[in-house]
C-alpha cells in the first residue's frame, strides 16, 4: 500500500501554475488572483470514497470519486469545464486522467519525503506543487 495521502496539507512551492492556467484558458486577471493564493489540500477517505478539497481564501474546489471508477467532473470555479475523469493507482502515485475538451489533461499525487506532491498537466504545460503536512 502506498503512503496515505489523507490529511491536511499546506502549499510550500509551485512552479508553472501560470503556464497551466494559460493552457486552461484562464484570463489574466483571474490568473493574477490565483497566483497569489496560499492553497491548502484536504484529502479524506471514507471506505472506498475519496474527497479532495483545494481550499483558499478566494475560492474552494472539491470533488469526490472512487478509484478505478469513471466519474463526471465539473471544474466549477476553475475553468468550468466538464470532464470524464478516472483516478487509478500507478505504483505509489494516484493519477487522474481528465478526458474532455482539453487534450492531455490530468494530475498525479504522491508522497515523497513526507511531502505531498502534485503534478497538474494540460496540453503540454505542467504545474508542479509541493505541500507540507499540517494535520
Ligand atoms: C486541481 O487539483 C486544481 C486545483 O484540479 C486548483 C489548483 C490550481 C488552480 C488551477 C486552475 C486555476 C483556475 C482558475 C483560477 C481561479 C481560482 C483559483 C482557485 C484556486 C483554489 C481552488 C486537483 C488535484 C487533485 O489536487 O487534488
Amino acid at each position: 500500500m502506498p503512503a496515505s495521502l489523507c490529511g491536511t496539507w499546506e502549499i510550500l512551492n509551485s512552479t508553472n501554475l501560470e503556464g497551466y492556467m494559460i493552457a486552461l484558458g484562464i484570463g489574466s486577471s483571474m490568473r493574477k488572483i490565483a497566483l497569489k493564493l496560499k492553497q491548502h489540500k484536504v484529502i479524506e477517505q471514507v471506505n472506498d470514497k475519496y474527497v479532495i478539497k483545494t481550499l483558499s481564501t478566494f475560492r474552494n474546489y472539491a470533488f469526490s470519486f472512487r478509484v478505478d471508477e469513471e466519474f463526471d467532473e465539473h471544474t466549477k470555479g476553475l475553468d468550468n469545464r466538464n470532464c470524464k475523469s478516472l483516478v487509478t493507482w500507478k505504483g505509489n502515485r494516484m493519477v487522474c486522467i481528465q478526458n474532455g475538451e482539453k487534450k492531455n489533461r490530468g494530475w498525479a499525487h504522491w508522497i515523497e519525503d513526507d511531502k505531498l506532491h502534485l503534478e497538474l498537466y494540460c496540453e503540454g504545460q505542467t504545474c508542479k506543487q509541493v505541500f507540507k503536512r499540517v494535520a
